[in-house]
């Protein structure tokens, strides 16, 4: 099943977030119970290669693979979908302007300029013909704006009119730092999470899709009330350090077990 269809038939969905530039890496977090993953190349470590490279061990996985592209390259947008992502994160999407461009990059014509080529895409995802690809394409593959500015919600209700535009990706670390005025990093804070659910409220309304980013896993409960469909949430720092701490707790506690 698809990333869409998953998301429109209700699942709430996971993806982990990888920033570690490496395909064995990529694949041992594929195999855990995350339903997708994303490759960050905005702050990740993930690069072109990295990208070509670690789509594999996903869709191996049977997992659903996304890609961030860093701020502004919508030309790594096509690249990604031709490498067999499913879905793109563009960041900082924070005008109609922007959006366009975006949805230009990620769907064929007549909505959009993407290029034909799916050298990858095609023999990885490994069915049917070229005009039935073409055909499906537009619809299978997902554009997320990012939506983590002041601008960007004063842009919204264009933002989401774009066509080609599939849902938003809400960044509350960016929107904490636009929120207070560059006073401080804080996805926590109580006076953000109405204009959160706004964002949420809004998307809904207009059938567009919902993800956010949690940094504390235990946001995603809170986060679904509002109408978010999809959640980002490990990356490889903090599995490491939690896995490390829960074994060594264990062990250690094992020590003065009878
Ligand atoms: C943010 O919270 O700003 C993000 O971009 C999440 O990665
Ligand atoms: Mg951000």
């Amino acid at each position: 099943m698809s990333l869409r269809s998953r998301l429109e038939a209700g699942e709430t969905l996971f993806t982990a977030w990888s920033g570690v530039p490496d395909a064995l890496t990529v694949e041992i977090i594929a195999g855990q119970g995350f339903d997708a993953v994303a490759l960050d190349m905005q702050h990740g470590g993930h690069h072109e290669d990295s990208v070509l490279r670690g789509i594999v061990p996903i869709l191996n996985a049977r997992k659903h693979a996304i890609v961030r592209i860093p701020v502004g390259r919508f030309d790594m947008a096509s690249r990604a979908l031709d490498f067999g992502a499913e879905a793109v994160i563009a960041p900082m999407i924070n005008s109609v302007a922007d959006a366009r461009a975006f949805a230009a990059s990620m769907k064929y014509p007549p909505l959009g300029e993407r290029s034909w080529g799916p050298t990858y895409a095609f023999p990885r995802h490994g069915q049917g013909d070229f005009a039935a690809w073409l055909a499906e394409s537009n619809k299978r593959t997902l554009a997320f704006a990012m939506i983590e500015t002041r601008a960007a919600i004063d842009a919204l209700d264009g933002i989401l009119e774009t066509p080609g535009i599939d849902g938003v990706f809400v960044g509350p670390s960016d929107l904490s730092i636009a929120w207070t005025r560059g006073k401080t990093v804080n996805t926590a804070l109580e006076d953000m999470m109405e204009a959160i659910a706004d964002i949420a409220r809004r998307a809904q309304q207009a059938n567009k899709l919902r993800a956010i980013f949690v940094v504390d896993p235990r946001m995603a409960g809170r986060y679904t009330k509002m109408g978010f469909q999809l959640f980002a949430t490990a990356s490889e720092p903090m599995l490491i350090a939690r896995g490390a701490e829960s074994i060594l707790s264990a062990a250690r506690q094992s020590l003065s077990a009878k």
